[in-house]
């Protein structure tokens, strides 16, 4: 056993890069606990987990009645979300919905990056996390403050957003989606979702550390919802502790989401906040420490409680 307790983060570090050139990564090292996001920054995530805000800046959200963004608006409901202790502030002007439509460079651009230039000035000392699959729009938002890329494609879409995130040194969330958001949830299909959603990390790791990107800036998300059926999210949540790749943290995405109005039997919105924090609980009891809400407030303190029984 390695004496990780305390934290030793260099030590940490090096034991990962070692462990790099292991045919069989680090399967008997401690789970990595540091997350190196850009400008220098890093999030300890040791002793306990972090919420990251979702603040859509798409003109259904936060418009000034016509197709414009109100960055005041916007910026309102950022500080309210970090009032309630989010940790991380996840910019995005693209939906993702499936089905929805896809977005220009130039809209986008013109959503997110006064957003994230006013939050930064604002608040210099938070995370702010671009979720944008557009390489273009990554790096811009890293310019404006931004620390972390939140890529939905998991670094296949842009070719050239590998490079960007190592450029900018920014946190990477790679995200696992089967098909595009166009065409996901037509014939979702899996021989075996945990193997498939795993071997995809890894092939992403491997892809990530060529170009560049640092071990330590990469946290994985298995993508909820993105090219799932209700059956593939639930087997994936039930064996979240299944999908740890070189140590690295896993980030989940089960806010609002459509499989949760199909277990409860109800369409609303406003229904899936309860069972929302009932699964990022539950998750967090299976080792995830990151977790991308709209409920900032009851997320936080359902994740601190449970970690008050975990850190017996
Ligand atoms: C995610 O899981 N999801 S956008 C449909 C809904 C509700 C919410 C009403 N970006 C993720 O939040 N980034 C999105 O039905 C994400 N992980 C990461 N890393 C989709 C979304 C949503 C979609």
């Amino acid at each position: 056993m390695i004496p990780l307790k305390g934290g030793f983060p260099d030590f940490q570090l090096r034991l990962l890069s070692a462990a790099r050139l292991l045919p069989h990564m680090n399967s008997d090292l401690p789970p990595q606990r540091l997350w190196q996001c850009g400008h220098g920054r890093a999030l300890d995530l040791s002793q306990r987990g972090e919420i990251m805000g979702i603040l859509n800046v798409t003109p259904d959200s936060f418009s000034d009645g016509g197709e414009f963004i109100d960055v005041e608006a916007a910026l309102d409901h950022a500080c309210k979300m970090l009032d309630d202790g989010a940790a991380i502030i996840d910019v995005g002007g693209e939906s993702t919905r499936p089905g929805a439509a896809e977005v220009s460079e130039e809209d986008e651009l013109t959503r997110v990056v006064p957003v994230i230039e006013a939050l930064h000035r604002q608040r210099p000392d938070v995370l702010i996390s671009i979720d944008t699959a557009k390489a273009r729009v990554a790096e811009a938002a890293c310019d404006a403050g931004a620390a972390i890329i939140n890529d939905v494609t998991g670094l296949r879409g842009d070719p050239r957003m590998a490079e960007v995130a190592a450029a900018t040194r920014a946190g990477v969330i790679i995200m696992h989606m089967q098909g595009t958001p166009r065409t996901m949830q037509q014939a979702p299909h899996y021989e075996d979702v945990i193997a498939e959603v795993r071997a995809f990390f890894e092939t992403q790791l491997t892809a990530a550390l060529a170009a560049g990107i640092a071990a330590e800036a990469i946290v994985f998300d298995p993508g909820i919802g993105f090219g799932k059926t209700l059956e593939h999210n639930l087997t994936l949540i039930r064996h979240l502790d299944q999908l740890e790749v070189a140590g690295r943290p896993l980030l989940l995405g089960v806010s609002r989401k459509s499989f949760i109005g199909k277990v409860i039997g109800s369409d609303q919105l406003e229904d899936r906040a309860w069972p929302t924090v009932a699964l990022t609980s539950f998750a967090r009891e299976l080792g995830v420490p990151l977790h991308r809400v709209h409920e900032v407030k009851p997320n936080v303190e359902a994740m601190r409680m449970t970690e008050a029984i975990l850190n017996r």
